[in-house]
């Protein structure tokens, strides 16, 4: 599939960024007001860009008191189904309209329809849809959710897998993930006050222990870090950094080396 021509930026905003993850249904206001405008210099300055955003406290609480990331062995009744994807369809068009209002041309992409997985893992992903937005000029967003699976009936796909295989089939050349601490540490720095940022992180060669992520169904910072490979190996530059501190994001756009990048 042909690249698009300009450079691309693929930017997961974090539910832990976008909202106060222990209080359901919560959307920072301020924060998604500054991070739009952020992501309006960086698209004014000539890049194409997909955001894809995460569940914070909308989907993962839903998702888990129904164990919808199971499949349907959960045995949840489909207003289940109906009520996830209605919580993170809410948290998108508010992460939209804040796009909008900074004048950036976004349009939702709901992930029921362009995304399709087999035991977990992405099977089908519309790409010509992404591709076809972004060469009209167009900033489509996306979000982790519920989507059909061959094997588990259905599942939850997370924004950052959705994000990864976006990065790779557009060929961007960065992935960024803003989430609410600096990036990698050695440790969870929530619990651990020794925990040190790491500026680099190989997927091959480090081990770090991470923290556990008891509301998060999508399996918290482990598993964002782990499932950046594809990405990775495909010569995207992938960086993990905070989203709740002013200009990082635009910055790190800008090559500045902020956060911790995940290498091979
Ligand atoms: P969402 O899945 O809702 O989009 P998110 O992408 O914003 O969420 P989380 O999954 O909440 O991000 O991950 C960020 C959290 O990971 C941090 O608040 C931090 O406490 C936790 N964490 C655990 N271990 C580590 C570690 N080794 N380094 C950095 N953060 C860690
Ligand atoms: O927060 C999962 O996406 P993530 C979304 O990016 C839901 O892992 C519905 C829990």
């Amino acid at each position: 599939m042909a690249a698009p021509a300009k450079t691309g930026v693929v930017i997961k905003l974090g539910g832990s960024v976008i909202t106060e993850k222990a209080k359901p249904f919560t959307v920072r206001k301020g924060v998604l007001e500054r991070l739009s405008a952020e992501i309006g210099e960086i698209w004014q300055a000539g890049n194409w860009i997909v955001v894809v955003h995460g569940g914070g406290s909308f989907g993962h609480p839903v998702a888990s008191r129904y164990s919808l990331h199971v499949g349907k062995s959960s045995g949840s009744p489909p207003m289940a189904i109906s009520m996830v994807e209605d919580a993170m369809r809410e948290l998108n068009r508010e992460v939209v309209s804040h796009l909008v209002k900074a004048g950036i041309p976004a349009v939702g992409l709901q992930t029921l329809g362009v995304a399709h997985t087999s035991g977990g893992r992405l099977d089908w992903l519309n790409l010509s849809v992404y591709e076809s937005l972004v060469s009209f000029g167009v900033v489509p967003v996306s979000y982790g959710s519920l989507v059909m699976d061959s094997s588990l009936g259905y599942c939850i796909l997370s924004g950052d897998d959705l994000a990864v295989q976006i990065a790779v089939g557009l060929s961007a050349k960065k992935l960024i993930f803003a989430t609410d601490v600096e990036g990698v540490y050695s440790a969870d720095p929530r619990s651990e006050s020794a925990a040190v940022l790491l500026p680099r992180v190989s997927l091959s060669r480090d081990f770090i222990a991470f923290g556990s992520a008891s509301n998060d169904v999508t399996g918290g910072m482990k598993k964002k870090v782990l499932s950046t490979g594809p990405a990775v190996q495909a010569g995207v530059e992938v960086r993990i950094v905070n989203g709740m501190r002013e200009d990082v994001l635009k910055q790190a756009a800008f090559g500045k080396p902020l956060g911790t990048e995940i290498v091979l």
